[in-house]
């Protein structure tokens, strides 16, 4: 007899020795009993060994012994499948036997809720359909065109570092100047007014993305953009809707201010504050006179119609209801905070 054929036969009967006596049997882990199986059929195992030996041995001999070879194979895989499901029946039962204490309260799935964002949001698009506006949903990756140019920025205005801008490309130059994560909530005025004649009144609510980041500026937040056009439409109607708006979401107490400022789509333009009694000024938003150039680039005759435009914070109206003291703390979605409303 070769010498690889007597070391293969001498390796199973070693191995079936072992398994006769109850090499997988003294396993009293799941851990333990898969340790065993690893020393004969492991990279290094005794089983891997011995087939290593089959390419030594005379051609005739191969498929006997790879025969018998196969039939310990099959044991070592009976055997540790037995004693898996013992070691796993025997911590079954002992779970069971465990003392059990059927009067403890039963552990229940709390519920999920909405996101005070989106709790606001839906709150601030009924009031405003209350107010006789069609609620409209737009793209947060959006033209530079509709961002910026067609709402009467200068192309390379430094106007445009206002809003930080995350670009998604930045064009070829001249007609394409680029995709980027909307800026403002303003890109609706641009899609909905093209898309169709005055008069209407439209709000859209939605993300917002800028480099921006402190307490109460986030790189990510939300606006609603509302604006009305038809003829003969004043800052007086404009102040009207903002004031019944303001008093509905915050109850009559609210005090509100507009402020003479700057947007390049307006004319004249103003920033819109409010506060509880007694506590600070919270910028919430921009508003004013949709300007003439502007619908000169949708279309419409200025000569003709007149409208006023607002961009508020979703978020900054969220801190003034709820008392947040910083935007950050929306977002972390830590449930002790978010529980909280
Ligand atoms: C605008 O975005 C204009 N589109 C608003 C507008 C619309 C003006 C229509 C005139 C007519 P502004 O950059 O000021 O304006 O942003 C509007 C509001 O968004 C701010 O008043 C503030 O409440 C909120 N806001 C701005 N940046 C952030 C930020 N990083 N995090 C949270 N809220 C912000």
């Amino acid at each position: 007899m070769s010498d690889a054929v007597s070391r293969f036969d001498e390796g199973l009967r070693s191995i079936l020795t072992e398994l006769e006596g109850g090499a997988f049997e003294v396993a009293k882990t799941e851990q333990e009993l898969r340790e065993i199986n690893a020393r004969f059929v492991g990279a290094n195992g005794s089983l891997t060994s011995v087939l290593k030996l089959m390419r030594e041995l005379p051609g005739d001999q191969r498929k006997p012994k790879g025969q018998a070879a196969n039939e310990v194979k099959q044991k070592i895989e009976a055997r540790f499948s037995a004693r898996l499901d013992a070691l796993l029946r025997e911590a079954r039962e002992a779970d069971l036997k465990a003392p059990f204490d059927v009067t403890l309260p039963g552990r229940g799935v709390l519920p999920g809720r909405l996101h005070p964002i989106t709790r606001v949001r839906h709150e601030l698009l009924d009031i405003f359909e209350s107010l006789g506006f069609e609620v409209v949903d737009g793209p947060e990756i959006d033209l530079h065109e509709n961002c910026f140019d067609r709402l009467g920025f200068p192309p390379d205005h430094p106007a445009t570092d206002m809003q930080d801008t995350f670009f998604v490309d930045r064009g070829k130059g001249a007609g394409d100047r680029g995709t980027l994560l909307r800026t403002h909530t303003s890109t609706m005025q641009i899609r909905e007014m093209s898309r169709r004649p005055p008069p209407l009144a439209v709000v859209s609510a939605g993300a917002v993305y800028r480099r921006d980041d402190d307490a109460t500026h986030s790189p990510m937040f939300h606006q609603i953009e509302g604006f009305l056009v038809d003829e003969k439409v004043t800052m007086a109607d404009l102040k009207g809707v903002l004031q019944r708006f303001l008093e509905r979401l915050y109850g009559e107490a609210i005090e509100v201010r507009l402020r003479p400022s700057y947007f390049p789509f307006v004319e004249p333009g103003a920033e819109v504050d409010a506060r509880r009694p007694g506590g600070s000024w919270m910028e919430i938003g921009g508003c004013g006179m949709i300007h003439p150039v502007v619908f000169e680039h949708v279309g419409y005759d200025p000569t003709k119609v007149s409208g006023f435009a607002f961009g508020m914070g979703i978020d900054r109206m969220a801190m003034v209801k709820f008392g947040v003291p910083n935007i950050k703390l929306l977002f972390e979605n830590d449930v002790r905070f978010l529980g909280g409303f």
